[in-house]
Order: structure tokens, then C-alpha cells, then sequence
């Protein structure tokens, strides 16, 4: 398998994913400027939503859409656990999925974008803070969006959480988020990610 990512991306989740199965893939990178891929490809060619990740599979089919390429790795290592077995946990464990990759992940996305109009910055930062106290309250209860198992939603909330230094927002204002970025960022697969994606933390 290949995982297509851009460091630091949101694509940094899969990659975790992928070394917390002890599966088998290589990295390609694509340049965010000009869509290229290492190897000059172009990836509009390869992925034509043209965003990262993309996973391709042995037999050359590709796979998008974050929460469902987790899934997907998730089912590829079931003895690794990475999300809860098929019940209410696991629906718990997909709706935290689902909220990060639309209501935070997606909340971020405007405030990135260099044609977004410097007034939409505040409301667009304050609108994403209140997103995040829902994580924060749930976090205050429990040691993983799960509960008390890790799973791939920690992930996911993880690498966004790692953006917030970009929006001149500081994590410790959320001291639950900030105890659980530290706890993720204890695991050697995550260490290892960032690590080959050329990042600290
Ligand atoms: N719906 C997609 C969103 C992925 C996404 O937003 N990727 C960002 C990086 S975090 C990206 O590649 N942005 C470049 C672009 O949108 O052109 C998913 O869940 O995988």
C-alpha cells in the first residue's frame, strides 16, 4: 500500500494508523504548491480531488476520505484494536470520527486558506474553539475519546490539535486536550510518524 500525505496534513492520521498496525506501506509525498508528487507526478492524475490522504491499495485502487480509510486500516489488523469491536462503542468511537473530520478538522480548513478574508479569522477561530470544548468536556470524564481504550478517533484529534500553535491558539487553554495530545504523543507509532514526515511534535 501507498499512502499519498503532505507533512503535517491531516494525513499524518492514516500514517499513525498504519504504524500502530505494524502493516506494510511506503510514503509518498505531494508538494501542497504545485500537486506534484515525489517523482514528479501529477497527483490530480492519481487522486483527482487533489487532497491528501489517499491510500493506494496492492491491487491499484485508491482510497480517500480520512474516516473511512481508517476504518479501512482498521479492519486490515484487527489484533491491533484501533477501534472498539462492532456495538454502541464502536458507533461512539465513529461519531467522534465523524465530528472531528467535520465539525473541527473542517473548521480549521477556512482559516488556512489564503483567500479567506482576514475578518472571517475571529469568528471563524472563536467558532472552532467552542467545537473543541466538546472535545475538551468529554476529555475532562475520560482518558480516550473512547473511554478508557485508545482508538484511531484519538488520532485523528491528535493531528488536528497539532494546528492550533498555526491559529494563534494554544492548546493548554483546553488542559484535558492538552493531557491527551501529551498521552498520543507518548505512543512510539505516533513518534514514528512524525519522525519520517520530518516533524517534532
Ligand atoms: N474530506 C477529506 C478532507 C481532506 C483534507 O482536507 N485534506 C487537506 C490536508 S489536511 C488537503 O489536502 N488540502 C488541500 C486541498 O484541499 O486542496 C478527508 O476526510 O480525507
Amino acid at each position: 500500500m501507498k499512502l499519498y500525505f503532505m507533512p503535517g496534513a491531516c494525513s499524518l492520521a492514516p500514517h499513525i494508523a498504519l504504524r500502530e498496525a505494524d502493516l506494510p506501506f511506503s510514503l509518498v509525498e505531494v508538494n501542497y504548491q504545485t500537486r506534484l508528487t515525489e517523482g514528479d507526478r501529477n497527483y490530480l492524475e492519481i487522486n483527482p480531488k487533489g487532497y491528501v490522504p489517499a491510500l493506494e491499495l496492492a491491487d491499484g485502487e485508491l482510497l480517500t476520505e480520512l474516516p473511512v480509510i481508517l476504518q479501512y486500516v482498521d479492519a486490515l489488523a484487527p489484533e491491533a484494536a484501533l477501534l472498539p469491536q462492532p456495538g454502541m462503542g464502536r458507533y461512539r468511537a465513529l461519531e467522534w470520527l465523524n465530528f472531528i473530520g467535520t465539525e473541527i478538522h473542517k473548521s480549521f480548513s477556512p482559516l488556512f486558506r489564503p483567500t479567506t478574508p482576514e475578518a472571517f479569522l475571529k469568528p471563524g477561530r472563536e467558532h472552532l474553539s467552542r467545537r473543541l470544548d466538546m472535545a475538551e468536556g468529554h476529555l475532562r470524564q475520560h482518558r480516550y475519546l473512547s473511554g478508557s481504550e485508545f482508538s484511531l478517533a484519538d488520532v485523528y484529534l491528535f493531528t488536528v490539535c497539532r494546528w492550533l500553535g498555526d491559529q494563534d491558539l494554544a492548546l493548554a487553554t483546553w488542559p484535558a486536550l492538552q493531557r491527551h495530545f501529551d498521552d498520543i504523543l507518548r505512543r512510539p507509532a505516533v513518534r514514528d510518524a512524525l519522525a519520517h514526515e520530518g516533524l517534532t511534535a
